[in-house]
């Protein structure tokens, strides 16, 4: 994957690159990062690369022309890239879109700083826009860091075990289980006996089941619109039954509420 990013500060979002699995990837010539700076287009002696909106208000947008020709000078270096907006009118990050990304060959990302960038400008050179959530950011760097992180990892040679990209939260589609190392006995709390028996069936179940009931009672979103499977309807129907046992105990107790 080759990634364009035009920034202000395309040095910054380069440094994504420097540490950790993205740094092997660069290395190994899996991806690669190239910064694009609209402040490299300014030809007036402050190298201006704001500008005022019309219909006044607070803030600034990023320049029409700067901003034009750093995209222009992306798009001749990364020909098939399409390019993405970072923006919180964009459609929201996950792994699903994680994923369609990663099997792209080129990707151009725009990250803009201030109020944001011309509307005409946006409808004429971006394919889509991109959210990393509901909240503001100061700019789009960070969203553009977020997404080649996320979807580099996906790119095949990246991880050095692929199978460990499959395993994490979300490509499986529910949250990850919780992990383990030693010690066994940690402020004394020991590690589940199931992850020490050496039963790889046994543990894999267990993992399923943890990963589903943190799923259901954590990210009960997680389950509006999805087909269960017969085994994970089975899971879920013992959690609810194990928590309604749970709670009717409590409930039941009248130690805990003293009687007048
Ligand atoms: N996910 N920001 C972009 C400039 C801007 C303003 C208005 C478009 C329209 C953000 C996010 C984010 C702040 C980056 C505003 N762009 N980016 N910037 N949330 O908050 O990606």
């Amino acid at each position: 994957m080759k990634y364009g990013v035009v920034s202000l500060f395309p040095e910054w979002v380069e440094q994504v690159g420097q540490f950790g699995v993205l740094q092997r990837a660069l290395e190994r010539g899996k991806i690669s990062i190239e910064g694009f700076n609209p402040r490299d287009h300014a030809m007036d002696n402050h190298r201006t690369v704001d500008d005022r909106p019309f219909g006044g208000g607070p803030g600034m947008l990023m320049q029409i022309d700067t901003t034009q020709a750093a995209l222009a000078q992306a798009k001749t270096a990364l020909p098939q890239a399409p390019v993405v907006y970072l923006s919180p009118q964009g459609r929201k990050l996950d792994q699903r879109l994680v994923g369609e990304l990663a099997r792209l060959p080129e990707l151009i990302l725009l990250a803009g700083r201030y109020e944001g960038i011309d509307e005409r400008l946006v409808a004429e050179q971006v394919d889509f826009e991109v959210s990393l959530g509901d909240y503001v950011l100061s700019g789009g760097e960070l969203g553009a860091m977020v997404l080649i992180d996320a979807v580099s990892r996906l790119i095949p040679g990246v991880l050095g075990d692929q199978a460990s990209a499959e395993q994490d939260s979300f490509s499986n589609l529910w949250l990850d289980c919780p992990h383990y190392t030693r010690p066994v006995d940690y402020h004394g709390e020991t590690v589940p006996e199931v992850l020490r028996s050496g039963h790889h069936g046994r543990i894999e179940q267990w993992r399923l089941r943890q990963g589903i009931e943190r799923s259901w009672d954590r990210r009960p979103d997680l389950f509006e619109r999805r087909t269960l499977s017969q085994t994970e309807l089975s899971i879920v129907n013992e959690h609810l039954s194990t928590l309604e046992k749970a709670s009717t105990t409590r409930d039941g107790k009248d130690d805990e509420k003293p009687d007048h």
